[in-house]
């Protein structure tokens, strides 16, 4: 499929324009075939009715349906993570992931769409250094593989700088050769990064991607960003000829999570000690010329 030309044709870097095909996406808001998960919560369960969206908590408060916040519908999912609580998988994180739904899994050489909401509260309170993580592309590993590697893409709040406010930034990894770790310690290993918005508080933000997946420069990664302040889809990303995942190997694959994760508190503390966010319409669509409202998260 080559659709991807009909939203994604080249504009500037971050076009702040319409563009006219997401008209037609503007007013669908029925999901269709082409979707393959939409991840609601309108059923008030943690799993939203989707048996194989898992959860990484360690606390009754961590993952919980919350019906007085939604994007859409009368749910979202709201995840909470304290400082000092219990690791999880590794780390301190409340998530929710799509590990065991096939059908949402990526590998390179595919193009598919992703879209969420994820809410940011008045209430956040700027962190002096450290990342938040609120939405992982994940990839499992080869055995021979890094077991410390960081996922192919995820999006992160980023906190002010002295001369930057707080915002929202993408990071892409991506390694072409299989076992890079063992052979020469992740030498061939990039890290890129993409500021897609400035974190705008007490709204939602919803996000649209279309994603080639490559761990070779013939990739793309394209992002749409509104708010529920101020509705209007803007492209905020068309990276064009990136690579953006690695090469792992037969038997591996790409995954989803959603929620807060605090790598830097794995250290010690930091200028905040509790961190809330809601997730609404998490979706995953192949790659059609319906793609975009497939996967919107405010229709
Ligand atoms: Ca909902």
């Amino acid at each position: 499929m080559h659709h991807r030309r009909r939203c994604a044709r080249p504009l500037s870097p971050v076009a702040a324009i319409a563009i006219p095909c997401l008209i037609v996406a503007l007013t669908s808001a029925t999901a269709s075939a082409d979707t393959i998960m939409r991840a609601t919560y309108d059923n008030g369960r943690t799993d939203s009715g989707y048996a194989g969206i898992g959860a990484s908590g360690c606390c009754t408060y961590s993952l919980n349906p919350d019906g007085s916040l939604h994007r859409a519908g009368t749910y979202s999912i709201r995840s909470a993570l304290r400082y000092a609580d219990p690791e999880v998988s590794g780390g301190p994180r409340a998530e929710s992931d799509t590990v065991n739904i096939v059908a949402t899994r990526f590998q390179p050489g595919q193009t598919s769409w992703y879209g969420f909401s994820v809410y940011i509260p008045s209430t956040w309170q700027d962190d002096a250094t450290a990342e938040d993580i609120i939405f992982q592309w994940h990839h499992t590993k080869s055995s021979c593989d890094n077991p410390n590697r960081s996922p192919s893409m995820f999006l992160e709040v980023l906190p002010p700088s002295t001369t930057s406010a707080s915002k929202l930034r993408l990071r892409v990894n991506s390694d072409p050769v299989l076992c890079d770790y063992r052979d020469n310690a992740d030498a061939n290993l990039t890290k890129t990064s993409y500021d897609l918005t400035a974190l705008t508080k007490g709204a939602w933000h919803d996000f649209v991607f279309q994603v080639n997946w490559s761990y070779t420069q013939t990739g793309s990664i394209t992002a749409w960003h509104q708010t529920s302040k101020l509705p209007g889809w803007t492209q905020v990303l068309n990276a064009e000829n990136v690579a953006n995942t690695y090469n792992s190997g037969t038997g591996t694959f790409g995954y989803l999570k959603w929620g807060i994760y605090k790598p830097a508190w794995r250290q010690g503390p930091t200028a905040v000690t509790e961190r809330v966010v809601w997730h609404d319409n998490i979706a995953v669509a192949a790659d059609t010329s319906t793609g975009f409202q497939d996967v919107d998260p405010s229709a």
